[in-house]
């Protein structure tokens, strides 16, 4: 298969709330959408970088210029034979994972399209459902954050995150875990900490956090494995984890317990496989994070969550938790038991809404053609 046609979509849509991290506070989810066409039939991908370089250095900008620069004139012409790691081709580009990754799906949806398979049959495995949990923003009052939880547990959710900050943590949990003494609970900090911040790090253990999430820098393994040391509470890490390289080292110097795996954050779905694959190699659990993706992200989330070693409720959640009109349809949905049924049709398994995708857009650019 060669690629006909290569284009990328800068989409703004509205989020129905409000997300605030310890980085900042977001009201619109900004991403990039990469259609691939071969032969008159298309794959989509997503490369969900942020309008600011927070979460990650990647923003749309960034995205937009490695895919249309370095990205797309190494695929023109390009023989692509089969499903597999396309990101190996990107190899001497540095960095720029998820440009990489939102390409890899693209590819990925189009070989599983033209194969008539459904992605998790290429990239995951056999799973009808995966469990999933809800991330939920910083609230600037703790009356909205317990009702935003009583939400998500009556609509079936398996487990809670929240996110926390210097001086709206232990307070935070507190409150919590007065209103809910038992459910599954964890923290995600997003590297708002240092190991000056030890006391109120170990205070956090009181709260029988399942764990809690990237509490120091963002590219930092040395400091989580001294702090992991210190806690009882398992360390999850999501930033410092930008490859499987990455995951081993990490586990092997004990800097965390458990890995949230972004496909996006990793260079695509076959990166999320092979550190997926060293995790469980090592007895240590993954499960799926999320980047506030559209449809079409979450579903290439859903098939890689089928993997045996996703034990752990996940971060993938139902599209209208946060868009009024998702780009997919059917969107996302949650069933009663806080599961996602895992779709069966070719490719992503949704239909990618493609007026929808064009009314969101802010700019359309063709990168091969
Ligand atoms: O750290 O996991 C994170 C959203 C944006 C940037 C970083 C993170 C998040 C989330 C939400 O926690 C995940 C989601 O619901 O998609
Ligand atoms: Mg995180």
């Amino acid at each position: 298969m060669k690629l006909d046609h290569l284009e990328v979509y800068h989409l703004s849509i509205p989020l129905v709330h409000p997300f605030e991290t310890s980085f900042g506070r977001v009201h619109e989810k900004e991403t990039i959408l990469i259609r691939a066409v071969s032969d008159g039939l298309a794959g989509w991908g997503e490369a969900p970088a942020a309008a600011a370089p927070n979460y990650g250095y990647e923003t749309v900008e960034t995205v937009l210029h490695v895919i249309r620069d370095f990205l797309a004139p190494k695929l023109k012409g390009q023989e692509i034979a089969k499903p597999g790691p396309i990101s190996d081709l990107f190899a001497s580009v540095r960095g720029h994972n998820m440009a990489k990754a939102g390409v890899e799906m693209a590819v990925l949806d189009l070989l599983a399209r033209q194969a008539g398979r459904p992605l998790h049959e290429i990239v995951g495995a056999k799973r009808d459902e995966i469990p999933t949990g809800v991330s939920l923003g910083i609230e600037p009052r703790i009356d909205a954050l317990l009702k935003r939880i009583d939400e998500a547990l009556a609509a079936g959710y398996r487990r809670i995150k929240v996110k926390i900050k210097p001086r709206a943590d232990a307070d935070v949990l507190s409150e919590i875990r007065k209103r809910h003494p038992k459910i599954p609970l964890m923290a995600d900090a997003n590297a708002a900490y240092t190991l000056q911040d030890m006391p109120t790090l170990k205070r956090l253990d009181e709260f029988d956090l399942l764990m809690i999430e990237q509490p120091l820098h963002h590219e930092d393994l040395v400091d989580h494995a001294k702090l992991q040391k210190e806690l009882r509470t398992p360390i999850c890490l999501d930033e410092s984890i930008r490859s499987w390289e990455e995951g081993r080292k990490a586990i092997e110097l004990g800097a965390c317990r458990i890995v949230n795996i972004k496909p996006a954050r990793v260079g695509g779905p076959f990166n999320a496989r092979a550190l997926h694959n060293i995790c469980a190699g090592h007895g240590v659990p993954v499960w799926c994070g999320g980047l506030l993706e559209t449809g079409v992200g979450r579903a290439h989330n859903i098939a890689v969550a089928t993997l045996p070693n996703f034990t752990l409720p996940g971060d993938i959640s139902a599209s209208e938790r946060y868009f009024r009109q998702d780009v997919i349809d059917p969107s996302v949905t949650v069933t009663p038991q806080g599961t996602i049924r895992v779709p069966q049709g070719p490719g992503l398994g949704y239909t990618v809404l493609e007026d929808r995708v064009r009314k969101f857009a802010v700019r359309r650019q063709t990168v091969l053609s």
